[in-house]
């Protein structure tokens, strides 16, 4: 299996360029459905330790059904598929500008939930054009065990996130264990409650959210991924999800930038137009280093050839 890694703003992403299982042509979300019911080794085979680690963000490109599209592509992590990766597809483009397969401009590229459009500034630069966001419910109040109410809003970004204001431990790295242990919390009482996003699809993503610590963010957040790792990006679809809230309430305007800081300090540009629906379309602008080109090799002998399997997809 070949496979490109980079990372976003901190957070890796390895795109499989080939071996990867035959998915036939069918529309992407049936892929995508294919891929877990029939493939699911490939998450913690390609991912999970000892090749990589919980953080890592797969993307299987495969042969787009639209014609329009550069590319299409499945992500995943270590317990699952995601719908859309902001991170991912900055890192995905970044890899094909690496490769020479595309050139500066813009690229239509096709996910299992729509077609998301990746501007190529320069090599390193990407921005991505995300799909249809909305916040489904704001107001939402949890009691999470050891912590007391908890209330936020319940937003589509490419994924599901409940995001809230949280003052109570600062969003700094030296706080990153306590931090998951408290977005773990709201999961678990989101959970509880049977509070779900649209159709009960799972919230599987948690966004505390506080102050910037630079004089030109406008917020930070902290993310917690559904296998229960941290996002070290400031995650492009938790930022289109905040922004479809600041828009609902009123407290952004189109076209203005918004910069999002991550836990660990990286930032990506944000700006969001109005779309029919009600919902907003974001454009996420972040960068992207290629950081190792590779094998990977699968022996037969190897009694951990899929991957050391620590963490089940928590929801
Ligand atoms: O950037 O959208 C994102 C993302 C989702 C999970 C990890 N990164």
């Amino acid at each position: 299996m070949r496979v490109i890694d980079s990372h976003t703003e901190g957070e890796p992403t390895r795109v499989i360029l080939s071996g990867g299982p035959d998915l036939g042509t069918g529309n992407l979300s049936d892929r995508a459905r294919q891929l877990r019911d029939e493939h699911s080794w490939i998450y913690t085979a390609t991912l999970a330790e000892p090749r990589g680690h919980d953080a890592m963000v797969g993307a299987l490109l495969v042969p787009p059904s639209d014609p329009t599209c550069a590319a299409g592509v499945i992500f995943f992590n270590t317990v699952g598929n995601l719908g859309m990766c902001g991170h991912a597809t900055i890192g995905l483009t970044a890899t094909l500008a690496y490769l020479g397969q595309i050139g500066p401009g813009t690229h239509r590229i096709e996910t299992p939930v729509g077609v998301v459009t990746a501007q190529l500034e320069d090599p390193n630069t990407v921005r991505v054009t995300n799909v249809v966001s909305y916040c489904l419910q704001s107001g939402v109040t949890v009691e999470v065990d050891g912590i007391g109410p908890i209330t936020g809003d319940i937003a589509w970004g490419g994924n599901w996130f409940f995001l809230t204001e949280f003052d109570r431990i600062d969003l700094c790295p030296s706080n990153i264990p306590a931090l998951t242990q408290a977005a773990h919390g709201i999961r678990s009482a989101l959970n509880r409650a049977q509070i779900t996003g649209a159709d009960g699809a799972d919230i599987d993503h948690i966004e505390l959210l506080g102050p910037p610590k630079s004089t030109t963010a406008q917020g930070r957040n902290f993310v917690l991924c559904p296998g229960g790792a941290y996002d070290r990006s400031p995650c492009g679809t938790g930022c289109s999800a905040k922004l479809a809230c600041l828009a609902a309430d009123g407290k952004l305007s189109e076209g203005v930038v918004w910069q999002q800081e991550s836990v660990i300090g990286s930032s990506y540009d944000c700006s969001y137009v109005t779309h029919p629906s009600g919902g907003i379309v974001a454009t996420i602008q972040g960068q992207a280093f290629v950081t190792s080109e590779a094998t990977l090799v699968f022996n037969t002998a190897d009694p951990f050839r899929g991957g050391i399997c620590t963490h089940k997809r928590e929801s």
